[in-house]
């Protein structure tokens, strides 16, 4: 089968990466608006460097779980084609081993230069403004998609859900567009649609099939039945 996965802050959880609607709308103590826009940048880039500065350092404090393993294993074992399409900006999929994933919010580990429009692998701390590896300027921002900015690979990601014989969405609550949309698109095209999650997410009624609880133990007993041994 093609099957894209969509995955969420809900993914990382159980590694300690603490999603977004974890702390009321507070994004690690900060208004999202504060943060995760171009206006916050322009009015404060110190701020939005030290955010995502801090949450880059945090990475190599957490390990990816069972749930990204599954699907690692799952993209491994090869009877079917997988897609993982995440939200996350964090590096825990890659570091289970999964090959194919396209983040289309950006990563924490990359950067992009804002006077070249280079994106540059970087672990470095961006509050100092480090000069950009390809034309040398101090212009370095994280490599991140922020609201109002358009989503990474929308394209490759929008044939891929036409041609998915199984969408199936991981830890997500489903309130941030276009991501929100994908079950639709995907059951337009025929897709079965599958939501793994703690709770009901705001679509939850988009989906002919869900399953509730931890992602480290929902994901691999999903995955162990879509691949039957013997
Ligand atoms: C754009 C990077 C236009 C930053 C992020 C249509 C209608 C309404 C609004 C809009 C619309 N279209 C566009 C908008 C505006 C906006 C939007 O959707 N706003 C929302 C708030 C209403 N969308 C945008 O701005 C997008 N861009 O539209 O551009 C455009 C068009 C043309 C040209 C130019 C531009 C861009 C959005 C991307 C923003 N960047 N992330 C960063 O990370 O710092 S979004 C960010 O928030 C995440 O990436 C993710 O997408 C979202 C958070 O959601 P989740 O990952 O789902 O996490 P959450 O905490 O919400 O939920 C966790 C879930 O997991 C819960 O359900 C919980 O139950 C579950 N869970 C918890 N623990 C576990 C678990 N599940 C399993 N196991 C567990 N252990
Ligand atoms: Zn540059």
């Amino acid at each position: 089968m093609r099957v894209v996965v969509l995955t969420g802050a809900g993914i990382s959880a159980e590694s300690g990466v603490p999603t977004f609607r974890d702390a009321d709308g507070l994004w690690e103590g900060h208004r999202v608006e504060d943060v995760a826009t171009p206006e916050a940048f322009e009015r404060d880039p110190d701020t939005v460097h030290r955010f995502y500065d801090a949450r880059r350092a945090h990475l190599s404090t957490v390990e990816p779980n069972a749930a990204h393993r599954a699907l690692a294993g799952l993209e491994r074992d090869g009877r079917h084609r997988l897609l993982v399409v995440t939200q996350n900006v964090d590096d825990l999929h890659e570091r289970a081993g999964s090959r194919d994933v396209v983040h289309m919010h950006g990563e924490l580990l990359s950067a992009r230069c804002l006077a070249c429009d280079g994106r540059f692998r970087s672990d470095a701390p961006l509050v100092d403004r480090p000069r950009c590896p390809g034309c040398g300027e101090r212009a370095l921002r994280p490599d991140i998609v922020w609201f109002g900015e358009l989503p990474y690979e929308l394209d490759r990601i929008q044939s891929a859900l036409e041609r998915a014989d199984l969408f199936v969405s991981i830890g997500t609550s489903g309130a941030v567009y276009p991501a929100a949309g994908f079950v639709s698109a995907a059951r337009a095209y025929g897709a079965r649609t599958v939501e793994l999650n703690l709770e009901p997410s705001h679509g939850t009624d988009l989906f002919h099939d869900a399953r509730h609880g931890p992602a480290g133990t929902v994901v691999p007993s999903w995955a162990a039945g879509l691949t039957p041994t013997g």
